[in-house]
């Protein structure tokens, strides 16, 4: 076909020039002297998704033709970020785009920065998902990722006067040019009413009566692997009034009263909670987590149905893994439309439902363990609490005949917490309505069997598993690191895009000299890149020729940026007593829960200290401190690339994964971490020589706290001493009195579960071992380079393999190509 004639499927630099046009013209309705960058824009993503629609089409028939087993991934996050660049690359189109673009005097790099960040998630688990997407679509899996379409994605953050402020994240204003509305793909969901048991031809049959209705649209987004064969799909819920208004109110004159329910229905998907590990009790929440769960699984089942096999067979066809606890009502769930709707018994809805569910678990921070109360379920969903009693019933006397003779298990273990009010401990029934219960590190999964549920371990020992995280290397690398990546693929082939673990290839050049240098000048094209990106954002100037130490992940007192922030004081004195340093950028950046004070306040403080040290003559030179504001995908995409030195400092014990470790790692930083999380593994792969670890372990983090004493490390270690009493001596809060004095009581008075200063000798001896280590290039670079040669481990390519065969039983399922 000529260019002229198939402008939608084309993918020659012709093609999608018409196609880009046609766009402009026919679905925007601007010509081509539009001055707006974000209509070119959505042109260009318009053509792109064309020229998937073919696939995604011939994938789902495929799929379903082949009766292919899916697997089916609810997560209440997805952190996207941006689709054009991945897309276009999954596609392998993306010279001819560039040429495109050229011909008609665009340039295809900047093009693609007018994109809106899809930040539908907090962080990790959000981006993970989004990862698992691409790793499922690249190995051929038939995939769906379920999720809500919030109106508004987390929180655009701001920085005045040092504090954090929260901005709206309106990210659908300008339209989305990637999703397709399904208006025929609405499912009513129903909360409140109550429950009625009647007999029918011998059967009693629970009815649920009397609830308000709302109804789910599905909106989907195509998801395309590397090569672009298999495109799956990411289905959005978006919340929609049952009744458009209620006429007889509207024809009384009470227009507003007439719409209001129309508009608390819709509230429902408005906006994302904004809080990482911390378990709010919001009914609201509540709500969403029920609307996501009851479309999801309608949908599911429709499917199913259309196979026309026997509900016996649901396990068989259909793998669904719970992203934490937020999607856990999918056991009531899953049982309810068994017996409700299907008219199936009690005992094969509960066999049909274990088998085809899978929890994995995130934290192991008691604050983010979801306990609802059952009052609100009693309110919201009548008959899910009825489902929970019954399971928690049947699971109590399980564990009586396990366990004889042992009463308090039954207290400890029960589904439903006694206290003033009752609450239902969703971790406890994600385990029991599940066939797998995994961690998603080595150390967090040791953790959850021995410390948060030893008595479920015990007793179901089969279900518990790890899947250590991974990242995917085709945004993380390939797509973020084109100079990087050339040289890896000039080195040893293009075979790592899809295998990560041909990277191994790249060790016997660690030492090769000219391989260093390019490896070197590559970091120095990076951190050029990132610091034209925050000088356009921010109107600082970095200075590229100094070592970068980047510290970028949600502000949380575990994660210990306060940790950095003291060594920054100690560094800081050190230099302006004359000691010789490596002259250094350091760069923290992340987002706050709007409600957690302490880690605003540790936001202010970095900033007050950047402030103050970055226009002191005496060390700016050595020293700067920056605090790039509203930390995002697209953002991380640019400063991966260009770190050397990757701060992973949480207290060992309390970071389940992480996964910024990775990015680091694959893009050639050094990790200066505690041993905890993937941290760990990092170490395994890279070696103990590649890495700069410190502080103390997780055994070490618990034998000490009941002890811990912070003064003691404060009195003992003169330098300590010093950067504390300068930090309380209003010397970075000069005009702000009593600023940081909530720091002072968190660290002294208040016991500091986090055990900061145990940690701080430790850690700046770690990083004066890094100015050793830097001093010599040629050692760092290959100290880099072996990070990079042994990353394959962290692939999520590898984490989904596993999980496909361990827990889900999907194979792959290859697609023809058809464009
Ligand atoms: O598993 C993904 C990611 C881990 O890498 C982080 O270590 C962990 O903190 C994060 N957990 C959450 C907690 N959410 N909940 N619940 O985001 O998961």
């Amino acid at each position: 076909a000529t260019a002229k004639t198939e402008p939608r499927r084309g993918r020659d630099a012709e093609s999608i020039k018409w196609g880009f046009a046609e766009h402009l013209k026919y679905t925007l309705g601007v010509d081509r002297y539009s001055t707006e960058d974000y209509k070119r824009f959505m042109a260009l993503s318009y053509a792109v998704r064309d020229r998937l629609i073919n696939q995604w089409l011939l994938t789902q028939r495929t799929h379903h033709n082949k009766g292919a087993k899916r697997v089916y991934y609810l997560s209440l996050e997805f952190l996207m970020g941006r689709a054009m660049g991945n897309n276009v690359i999954n596609m392998g189109i993306e010279d001819e785009v560039r040429d495109a673009m050229a011909e008609l005097g665009y340039d295809w790099e900047e093009l693609r920065e007018q994109e809106t960040d899809a930040g539908l998630g907090n962080g990790g688990l959000g981006r993970l998902a989004a990862c698992f997407l691409d790793s499922m679509a690249t190995l051929d899996l038939p995939a769906f990722g379920y999720g809500l379409r919030y109106d508004y994605g987390i929180f655009r953050q701001g920085i005045e006067n040092g504090f954090q402020v929260e901005h709206p994240d309106d990210w659908l204003r300008q339209g989305n040019p990637w999703e397709i509305e399904r208006p025929d793909i609405t499912v009513p969901v129903r909360f409140g009413g109550h429950v009625i048991t009647v007999e029918e031809n011998g059967r009693l049959i629970h009815k649920w009566i009397d609830a308000e209705e709302v109804q789910g649209v599905a909106y989907d987004t195509p998801i395309v692997g590397y090569g672009g064969k298999t495109v799956n799909t990411l289905r959005l819920w978006s919340a929609r009034s049952g009744e458009e208004f209620d006429f007889q109110r509207f024809n009384d004159g009470e227009y507003v009263e007439a719409v209001a329910d129309k508009v608390a229905a819709e509230n429902l998907t408005k906006v994302l909670y904004p809080n990482d590990t911390l378990y709010l009790g919001k009914e609201l929440r509540l709500k969403q987590q029920y609307l996501f769960v009851a479309c999801s699984l309608w949908d599911i089942l429709r499917r199913f149905k259309k196979s026309g096999k026997d509900w016996s067979e649901l396990p068989d066809m259909a793998a669904i893994q719970l992203n934490d606890t937020h999607p856990s009502l999918a056991v009531p769930e899953l049982m309810r439309l068994l017996m409700d709707e299907e008219g199936l018994g009690w005992d094969q809805a509960w066999d049909i439902t274990v088998k085809t569910l899978g929890y994995t678990n995130h934290t192991l921070m008691p604050e983010a363990l979801e306990k609802w109360p059952v009052h609100m379920l009693e309110k919201l969903l009548p008959r899910h609490l009825q489902i929970i009693y019954k399971i928690n019933h049947d699971f109590l006397q399980e564990v009586a005949i396990n366990f004889p003779g042992q009463a308090e298990r039954l207290r400890t273990m029960s589904l439903i917490e006694e206290g003033d009010s009752k609450m239902i401990r969703m971790a406890y029934l994600s385990i029991v309505g599940s066939h797998s219960t995994n961690g998603v590190a080595a150390l967090h999964t040791e953790l959850l069997k021995e410390r948060l549920v030893p008595e479920f371990a015990e007793m179901y020992p089969d279900r518990f598993n790890n899947k250590t995280n991974g990242i995917t290397q085709r945004r993380f690398l390939l797509k973020a690191n084109p100079e990087l990546s050339k040289l890896i693929t000039d080195t040893i082939g293009d075979e790592w895009i899809t295998d990560f673990a041909q990277l191994k290839k790249l060790a016997p050049y660690a030492k090769d000299k000219a391989f260093q240098k390019k490896f070197l000048k590559v970091k120095e094209q990076c951190k050029i890149r990132l610091a034209e990106t925050i000088e356009r954002e921010t109107g600082w100037k970095l200075d590229t020729d100094t070592l970068f130490d980047v510290q970028i992940k949600r502000i949380h007192e575990y994660k210990r940026q306060l940790l950095n922030a003291l060594h920054i004081i100690m560094l800081y004195n050190r230099i302006r007593k004359g000691e010789d340093v490596v002259p250094r950028t350091f760069l923290i950046g992340g987002k706050a829960a709007p409600g957690y004070k302490m880690a605003k306040l540790i936001i202010k403080l970095i900033n007050n200290l950047s402030k103050v040290i970055n226009k002191d003559p005496a060390v700016r030179d050595k020293l700067r401190v920056y605090f790039p504001p509203n930390y995002r995908v697209s953002l991380a995409e640019k400063m991966f690339p260009a770190t050397d030195v990757s701060e992973q400092i949480s207290t060992s014990g309390t970071e389940a994964s992480g996964t910024g470790n990775m990015k680091f790692m694959a893009n050639g930083a050094i990790t200066l971490g505690t041993l905890d999380g993937a941290n760990i593994e990092i170490r395994e792969e890279a070696g103990d020589e590649n890495c700069v670890i410190f502080g103390l372990t997780a055994t070490e983090v618990n034998d000490l706290r009941p002890t811990y004493n912070p003064y003691k490390y404060y009195e003992e270690n003169e330098e300590i001493k010093e950067a504390l009493d300068l930090l309380f001596s209003g010397h970075f809060n000069f005009g702000e009195p009593g600023l940081f004095d909530p720091i002072k009581e968190l660290l002294f008075e208040k016991g500091d579960f986090y055990m900061h200063l145990a940690d701080l000798q430790s850690y700046a001896d770690a990083h004066r071992k890094i100015d050793e280590l830097y001093r010599n290039r040629s050692k760092w670079a290959e100290m880099a380079i072996l990070n990079i040669a042994n990353a394959g481990k962290f692939s999520s390519d590898r984490t989904i393999s596993q999980y496909a065969e361990d827990i889900w039983g999907v194979k792959p399922c290859p697609i023809e190509y058809n464009l």
